[in-house]
């Protein structure tokens, strides 16, 4: 595989921009070797600047449900953009995505647009410290709401990639707000509750974790945060910024019949364009600024590109079969590399919830986040790297999540198999 133009563009990147990337998990350090400079992606594909085209399981982390460069998407984006690329004022397209995420999600009745999933959970966060009068949040240990202050504690993501869950920066005082409980443990949540009368605002939670790699909640888990919360009159926050349109059309409160309070959205609802979204009940957005005195704003909010590539995502995304079409493909390539992997007899354990999947290497079961830490990291390397020689794009990191798209064709997931099976072979024999 050619990388000189991608190791020479990251030389260059090393010097301008910290560590080479604007993100950190995509810098590739937990797996080694120098990340891939994308030029284009089309379909399930993604291509590098040496020329070279992988299968793509990342998805740009998740919102590319539709697979890259969807022509509805693109084609809305064309047009928005020769209607000009941002007002700073209000616009119908605005209120139409609005409407199209209410119905998706019944327990949004007002929803405000930003411009990511970081700016969406922390204004969820200060607007439920507001409505409540109350500073406390719960949060879970890695899970990840984005890289505001409140919410860098304990968290996953790269925060977890890279061993720092608590970041420099953030000050004792802000952190000391953030109690943590242990995801999947409902008395973890009740003692925080117990120690904490009367002062917590509100527990957030991504109801399915994506942050540790994926981790599912085991079956009551949601319904006991809900319960505690009510009796608490602290608010319930569902991060769907992964799940969202993803696990099913009204996400993972749709899939496991919860209502919480308030929803965070992030990339899905923009098609991959800049865009977050926090919603919910109507007398919690009421206390929302200019209705109420939370302040929150931003000048790129509901930008009319985003909302442009949005409203043509959830539109292509509402059509008949979508989430049948995605759950077979994912059930064919799910069970093809679980076949693989036990040939192999080698110690992994997956968790996947439709079309969103982590294998880990170790032999689970992964719960939480002390089980997902407790994964050979090096070996996920290793076999991130062997995929990766045999055309399959993978996340860089053991913590994070694979996504199936509507593009993936049969073709590519046999593909995807034969590469496994071919990366597993000969197996722990360094690359
Ligand atoms: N926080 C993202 C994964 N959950 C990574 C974003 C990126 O590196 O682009």
């Amino acid at each position: 595989m050619k990388t000189a133009i991608s190791r020479k563009l990251f030389r260059q990147a090393k010097k301008v921009i910290p560590g080479g990337v604007n993100s950190p998990v995509r810098a590739f350090r937990s797996v080694g070797g120098t990340p891939l400079f994308v030029a284009r992606a089309k379909g399930a594909t993604v291509t590098d600047a040496d020329g070279n085209t992988f299968l793509d399981y990342v998805s740009s982390w998740g919102p590319m449900i539709l697979g890259h460069a969807h022509p509805e998407i693109v084609s809305a984006i064309r047009k928005a953009a020769g209607r000009g690329t941002s007002y700073g004022a209000p616009t119908a397209g605005e209120v139409a995505l609005a409407n199209l995420i209410r119905k998706a999600f019944p327990s949004i009745e007002k929803v405000r647009l930003v411009s990511s999933g970081t700016e969406a959970a922390m204004s969820a966060v200060r607007l439920a410290r507001g409505f409540t009068g109350r500073d406390k949040i719960v949060k879970f240990e890695g899970c990840y709401h984005g890289h505001a202050d409140p919410m860098l504690v304990k968290a996953g993501s790269g925060a977890l990639t890279f061993g720092q869950p608590d970041s420099p920066g953030v000050p004792r005082d802000t952190a000391k707000h953030t109690l943590t409980a242990t995801f999947n443990d409902a008395a973890s949540v009740r003692r925080l509750f117990e120690r904490n009368r009367g002062e917590i605002a509100a527990v957030i939670v991504e109801p399915i974790p994506g942050n540790m790699g994926v981790v599912l909640p085991t079956p009551g888990f949601l319904d006991e945060l809900r319960k505690m919360t009510r009796t608490a009159r602290a608010l319930l926050i569902f991060d769907e910024v992964i799940t969202g349109f993803r696990v099913a059309y009204g996400g993972a409160q749709e899939l496991f019949g919860i209502v919480p309070d308030l929803t965070v959205l992030g990339k899905i609802i923009g098609g991959g364009l800049p865009v977050g979204a926090f919603g919910g009940r109507r007398d919690v957005m009421a206390a929302l600024s200019p209705e109420g005195p939370v302040y929150q704003a931003g000048t790129l909010s509901g930008n009319p590109l985003a909302v442009a590539a949005g409203l043509a995502a959830l539109t292509e995304l509402a059509r008949k079969n979508t989430y049948r079409k995605l759950a077979e493909k994912a059930d064919y390539l799910g069970e093809g590399l679980q076949g693989v992997f036990q040939k192999a007899d080698l110690p992994t354990w997956t968790n996947r919830v439709g079309s969103m999947w982590t294998t880990f290497f170790q032999e689970g079961p992964v719960v939480d986040y002390a089980t997902a830490k407790k994964s050979d990291t090096a070996a996920y390397g290793r076999y991130f790297h062997r995929m990766l020689d045999r055309g399959v794009y993978l996340a860089p990191s053991q913590f994070e999540a694979g996504f199936v798209s509507l593009a993936h064709t049969r073709r590519d997931l046999d593909r995807t198999i034969a590469a496994a099976r071919g990366a597993l072979s000969g197996w722990p024999a360094s690359r």
